[in-house]
């Protein structure tokens, strides 16, 4: 039985600090719509899709800053991507800030993706591990880049979930850099990993050229879809945001390495793939059948040893 499954990735251009959530939520039923006209039965939106990409800037305010948070999903505010969702049979990957009080009463924030399924189920949750940034507020900096004090480290590991006819796995922006991501979610037969993004087109404390920064968003992508044998869905909120450039080039990529679909604005845009999920199967049975030529002995300071260290002069 083939195990064929249309995908959209569901670029947003940018979303300013005072657009309402209402708003965002119209933009994004109007491209789940199209998506589905062109066949999609799974939509990928990029990270934190409900609002600007707030981190950039310092917010003393409190209530200010938790205006940014999701505390329930769906709500009156995102129910209609729920509805819709339901009327359509179309599944989606959703990036958001999550805001819950835990047991002990702890106000707990987290940079969080869902997975709904085609009946509009929530199936999946998987929350940001890799946070780049800064904790407190960097004057020299154009812009700051706060996550590591907005959000705590994903306590939720990089788990996959078997629905819509396939193994689904999830990150967030930054873990798509880092190998470690993909091979965790390689080691549960990954399917396809979606992943949604909030990138600079320029780097604020590094000179470094648009075009590399797009080649580095691409290559990590594409050689983790092709170390794995799986599809990666990327999925960019671009343009211009809060006077900072972010970048496009939302991509549907083949566990070939392929990129086979390739936004090319910077603004909301749909592009569809159709995507075969044994595709990488042979690239699984052969150069990376982990089970016939891993060898794990050799691997400890991957879990050992955080950050490298040289040998001795
Ligand atoms: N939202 C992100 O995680 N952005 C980072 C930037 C700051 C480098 C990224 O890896 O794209």
């Amino acid at each position: 039985m083939s195990r064929l499954i249309t995908v959209a990735a569901a670029q947003l251009g940018p979303i300013e600090r005072e657009e309402s959530k209402d708003s965002v939520v119209k933009r994004m039923t109007d491209m789940m719509r199209h998506a589905h006209g062109r066949g999609a039965r799974l939509v990928v939106y990029p990270e934190m899709a409900l609002t600007t990409f707030f981190p950039r800037w310092h917010i003393e305010d409190e209530a200010e800053l938790d205006s940014f948070y999701e505390t329930e999903m769906p709500s009156a505010q995102t129910q209609p991507l729920f509805d819709l969702s339901k009327e359509l049979g179309v599944g989606f990957y959703l990036g958001y800030s999550e805001l819950f009080h835990d047991e002990t009463g702890k106000k707990r924030r987290f940079n969080t993706a869902i997975l709904v399924n085609q009946q509009a189920e929530i199936v999946g949750k998987y929350r940001k591990v890799h946070l780049p940034g800064h904790a407190t507020y960097e004057p020299e900096r154009p812009w700051q880049h706060l996550e590591k004090g907005y959000f705590e480290v994903g306590d939720l590991g990089f788990p996959v979930f078997r629905t819509m006819g396939g193994v689904m796995g999830m990150c967030l922006c930054n873990d798509r850099r880092w190998p470690e991501t993909w091979r965790v979610m390689g080691m549960q037969d990954v399917d396809i990993v979606m992943l949604g993004y909030n990138t600079p087109v320029y780097n604020s404390v590094a000179a470094e050229s648009p075009h590399l920064r797009m080649f580095h968003n691409h290559v990590s992508m594409q050689a983790g879809a092709y170390q794995n044998g799986t599809w990666a869905v990327g999925t960019a909120k671009a343009g211009m945001e809060g006077g900072v450039d972010m970048m496009a080039g939302s991509c549907i990529i083949a566990p070939t390495g392929e990129i086979v679909a390739l936004a090319t604005t910077s603004e909301d845009e749909v592009i569809v793939a159709e995507c075969d999920l044994d595709r990488g199967r042979y690239i699984r049975d052969t150069v990376f059948n982990f089970d016939q030529h891993r060898r794990i002995e050799a691997y400890g300071l991957i879990t050992e040893r955080t950050g490298a260290v040289a040998p001795p002069e």
